[in-house]
């Protein structure tokens, strides 16, 4: 299958600029149909990491599951050989793209549910500028029920107060405290004329791309019978090393890490965080 191409030069100043840009077609259809077949197969047999974020009143789920790419071919395969980690790591602007985790977001047909707005690297077992995400859906979407990133917030340089993800999933493992120290989140959803929102009417093979410090959410409002299926890969560049947070973490790699060998201060590497692409071209490949 052909792989992901590299991004163009207004592609690349718009991530910077904006902490998000929408690259269209750039995963091969095979690509697409191959991770549908591992998102049913993860829905089918989930993970323990796998969690029910919401339910409405007519049984409708929101479902999460992430880190299961060791165990899905089909996402193990997509990570080292689609492209999609130089794509990451030319538009972090890195040397090198290292990757960290998988996730995968599905909402069932009309759900409404939305995402609470947050940033993700609050929450993660690393810090760093270099971060991203590739959100991809697998299904259309349409601008109305995409997920929306606030421009320019990877730059913002307060400590926010984050949702904490358990109040969702009643589950003491995603228990993520920040303290008085922090600064209250802002409400985007009640002043949304404030923000600068981007999202679009995507395509399977569409790729959003934003910084882990890019405040997001949404994604629901889904129209009668539309379902979302979204798949993301989360990558890390040059200037992200572990850090084991306070706060606790979610995904909590701490144990994963430390069994691994690595501590707070390294940079990611090994068989758990594999150097993916690198400008040297030494990219590792299954
Ligand atoms: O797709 C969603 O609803 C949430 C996505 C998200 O929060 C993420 O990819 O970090």
């Amino acid at each position: 299958m052909p792989s992901a191409s590299t991004p163009t030069t207004e592609q690349v100043e718009t991530f910077a600029a904006d902490g998000v840009v929408c690259v269209r077609g750039l995963i091969d259809l095979d690509w697409i149909e191959q991770l549908r077949v591992g998102v049913a197969a993860t829905l089918a047999q989930p993970s323990d990491r796998s969690r029910l974020w919401h339910t409405d009143e007519h049984g409708r789920e929101s479902r999460y599951d992430s880190q299961v790419w060791k165990t899905r071919p089909e996402y193990e395969d997509f990570i080292f050989n689609s492209g999609i980690g130089e794509m990451a790591g030319r538009l972090m602007q890195s040397s090198t793209a290292n990757f960290f985790f998988d996730a995968m977001f599905c909402r069932m047909p009309g759900v409404q549910f939305r995402t609470p707005f947050h940033q993700d690297e609050p929450f993660w077992s690393i810090e760093g500028f270099q971060t991203c995400s590739a959100w991809m859906p697998l299904v259309a979407v349409a601008k109305a029920s995409c997920l929306e990133v606030v421009r320019g917030s990877h730059r913002w340089t307060e400590r926010f107060h984050q949702h904490n993800f358990a109040e969702l999933t009643g589950d003491k493992r995603d228990d993520v405290s920040f303290d008085d120290g922090y600064v209250p989140f802002p409400d985007i959803e009640g002043n949304r004329g404030d923000y600068d929102l981007a999202s679009w009417d995507m395509e399977p093979g569409d790729v959003m791309f934003f910084n882990g410090r890019s405040i997001h959410g949404g994604s629901g409002n889904l129209a009668e019978g539309s379902e979302l299926r979204a798949f993301n890969t989360k990558w890390a560049g040059d200037d992200v090393r572990v850090i084991f947070r306070e706060t606790g973490m979610d995904p909590d790699h701490r144990q994963a890490m430390t069994e691994v060998g690595l501590a707070p201060g390294d940079r990611l590497g090994g068989e758990l965080y594999p150097l993916v692409w690198s400008a040297e071209g030494a990219s590792v490949l299954v």
